[in-house]
This record gives C-alpha cells, sequence and structure tokens, in this order.
C-alpha cells in the first residue's frame, strides 16, 4: 500500500488529469478482476495503475529505449499507441523501480493482448482497460457482461472488436494483434 502510493504520485506527474484519472479507474476495475479471478489484488492494483505511465512521453525517448534495450528495431516503424506497452514497461522497470515480471509483461500486452497463453494478470490489464468505469462506446456494456462471466471470453470479445474498429477506420494493425486474435480465435473454435 505504501509503494501504490509513491508510485501514483510519480504517475500522476508524467500524465494529463484525464489519462491519470484513468489510471486510477484501470487499478479499481483490476481489483474487481482480480478479485474474480484468484488474482493478488495487490499486484493487479499496480499494474493496472502504471500500465499508461510512459503513454504521453516523447517520441525520441522511445526511439532512445529501444536503442538502450536492444528491442527490436522495427518497433521503431509504429508509434505511441504501440510503444507505450511495449517500451513503456522498461521505463517502468527503470524509473518506478517495479521488477515483478508479471506486471512487466502485463504492461507489455495490455494494447494488442496476447495468444491463449497470456497469464491471468496480463488478461485483467488488458480487460481493466478497455472496461473500466469511464471507458464509454459501443459494446461496452456487453463487454462488462461477457468479462463478469468469464474472463477468456472477454479477452476475445475485446480482440474481435478491436480489430473490427481499427479495420473499419483504415488503421495500421500491428501483428502482434492479428496473432492474438487468431491464437484466440482457434482456442474458441
Ligand atoms: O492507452 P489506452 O488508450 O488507454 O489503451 P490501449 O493501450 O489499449 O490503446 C488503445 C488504442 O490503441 C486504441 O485506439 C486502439 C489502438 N490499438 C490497439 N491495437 C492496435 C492499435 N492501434 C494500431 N494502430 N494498431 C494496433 O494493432
Ligand atoms: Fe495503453
Ligand atoms: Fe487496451
Ligand atoms: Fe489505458
Amino acid at each position: 500500500a505504501q509503494q501504490l502510493k509513491a508510485v501514483e504520485g510519480q504517475v500522476q506527474s508524467q500524465l494529463s488529469d484525464g489519462r491519470f484519472q484513468h489510471c486510477l479507474r484501470v487499478k479499481d476495475y483490476a481489483i474487481r478482476l482480480a478479485q474474480q479471478n484468484g488474482v493478488d489484488p495487490d499486484q493487479a492494483a499496480l499494474a493496472g495503475l502504471v500500465h499508461d505511465y510512459a503513454k504521453e512521453r516523447p517520441t525520441e525517448d522511445f526511439l532512445a529505449a529501444i536503442d538502450r534495450h536492444h528491442l527490436d528495431p522495427d518497433l521503431k516503424n509504429w508509434s505511441r499507441a504501440i510503444w507505450h506497452g511495449v517500451v513503456g514497461a522498461y521505463m517502468i522497470k527503470d524509473e518506478l523501480g517495479i521488477d515483478d515480471p508479471t506486471i512487466l509483461d502485463a504492461v507489455v500486452n495490455h494494447t494488442t493482448g496476447e495468444g491463449v497463453t497470456m497469464s491471468t494478470l496480463a488478461k485483467i490489464v488488458f480487460m481493466a482497460d478497455y472496461l473500466e468505469l469511464g471507458r464509454d462506446f459501443p459494446g461496452v456494456e456487453e463487454g462488462r457482461r461477457i468479462t463478469d462471466q468469464s474472463l477468456d471470453q472477454g479477452v476475445f470479445y475485446q480482440l474481435k472488436e478491436t480489430l473490427s474498429f481499427l479495420a473499419s477506420q483504415g488503421k495500421l494493425i500491428y501483428p502482434k494483434t492479428f496473432t492474438s486474435y487468431n491464437d484466440w480465435a482457434k482456442h474458441f473454435s
């Protein structure tokens, strides 16, 4: 609890108020999903709180971190939408001193999801980010209902909805988003 308050201040210092409030709501929703799914609520709270820590960092910080940590250079062809999780996890480790690998993995995968082997904590952060009580998009209530019944069905629902939304907007889709979707589609077929 002590660590959570200290980290909360550091997250707040990096983000606009709107995005900081989103992080607090993700923390709350993650606690609730943790309680429903047998995960440590403190671990879920910390992961939810920090998941968007790097979202407002300048592009050059991400490019430098990709070099410094020897990450796949192809990442440089993407944008903050992808970097803030995949690269942001390294900033969280370096700057917030969080080294729980399960938390860092959940941050890495919170935008794209991952295949059916994803950890329960990663599923929780992925879903809490999508369903927190400030979210208001067509299908969010359906998403909350499904996820209360089955965390796995919730993950698949989000992957379906996000993939079709991105395609309907003509957006570039990160390959991991496709492979996550395919793995769950196979799982549920
Ligand atoms: O950081 P948040 O906005 O809270 O949530 P997030 O990290 O899940 O990011 C959501 C946004 O990222 C949303 O606008 C959809 C977008 N996104 C998810 N997968 C992909 C993606 N954008 C692109 N361009 N490609 C993807 O594969
Ligand atoms: Fe995010
Ligand atoms: Fe998300
Ligand atoms: Fe988020």
